[in-house]
């Protein structure tokens, strides 16, 4: 990386037939400053093919963050998680292969972090269903008047599913949100907004506060790898803000970042971790 006009850390990450680099921001971005990320060409993947043109987008924060309740940073490490045994809910694992672990190097690099969870997890293709409730065994923080939960997960590829659970007031007294395939490789800001639609699981599907956290929950599609490896790092809520990334806004930019990489694809965005990026082969 060469002109770096923000304070940024890059980070490499491979894996098998699959890489991505992470962008950690050591500057807090701010609404309304432009940013500019900027990819040089020439950039080769492992075959010696080479990018030609450059890749630029502009974007802005959408709003500034107004309140936050953190869950969990995992830097006291996982004593309060349940192994994924433990919950009667959990169904169709291979048990030899499924633990969870405090983890010091795969970690959110933009907020500070020492510490993040490793979840291994391997599905019985012989089941016929598969859910894993890992359980936040603490007693919950309640939300407040939350509008946002979030966690970063550093994604394996493999396309299984992920999901937040937590605590509601109504009939069943717990909600989730819809499944998101976990299709990335590296890290990427997970987000649920409640007001935009729940999953089905126990629950009536509307949200009745108070609200606190359960599990992160996961289950398996049959066709994808049944083995693999997630990382959680800054489980948190934000409230009555709306933040995100507006991208290719018009305008010049008062920062630029400069990178090379071979394909890009940024994501919306949460706090300090300004860019996601995958290279996917
Ligand atoms: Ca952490
Ligand atoms: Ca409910």
């Amino acid at each position: 990386m060469t002109n770096a006009d923000l304070q940024v850390y890059t980070r490499y990450y491979g894996g098998n037939n699959v890489s991505a680099i992470n962008i950690f921001v050591r500057e807090d971005i701010v609404y309304p400053v432009m940013y500019r990320l900027r990819v040089e060409a020439g950039v080769e993947d492992m075959s010696g093919n080479a990018t030609t043109e450059p890749y630029e987008v502009n974007f802005v924060l959408d709003l500034g963050f107004v309140d936050v309740v953190t869950i969990d940073n995992f830097e006291s490490g996982i004593a309060n998680w349940w192994v994924p045994q433990q919950s009667g809910t959990t169904v169709g694992i291979l048990t030899d292969t499924t633990n969870i672990f405090s983890d010091g190097t795969i970690i959110n690099h933009g907020s500070g972090s020492s510490k993040s969870m490793r979840l291994d997890y391997g599905w019985d293709l012989n089941a016929s269903e598969w859910l894993i409730r890992e359980y936040y065994g603490a007693t919950p923080a309640n939300f407040g008047v939350g509008k946002w939960i979030q966690t970063y997960v550093f994604g394996d590829g493999k396309n299984n599913k992920f999901r937040f659970c937590i605590n509601d007031a109504g009939p069943g007294g717990h909600e989730v949100s819809p499944w998101y395939n976990v299709n990335w490789f590296g890290w990427k800001p997970v987000y649920w907004e409640f007001q935009s639609g729940t999953g089905t699981w126990i629950g009536n599907g509307s949200i009745e506060y108070p609200l606190s956290f359960d599990s992160y929950q996961f289950s398996y599609e049959q066709g994808n790898q049944n083995i693999g490896t997630l990382y959680f790092d800054d489980a948190k809520v934000l409230c009555w803000c709306d933040a995100g990334i507006k991208e290719d806004v018009s305008g010049i930019p008062m920062f630029t970042i400069w990178l090379k990489i071979i394909q890009i694809r940024l994501t919306q965005v949460r706090l300090s971790t300004l860019v996601y990026l995958q290279d996917q082969q």
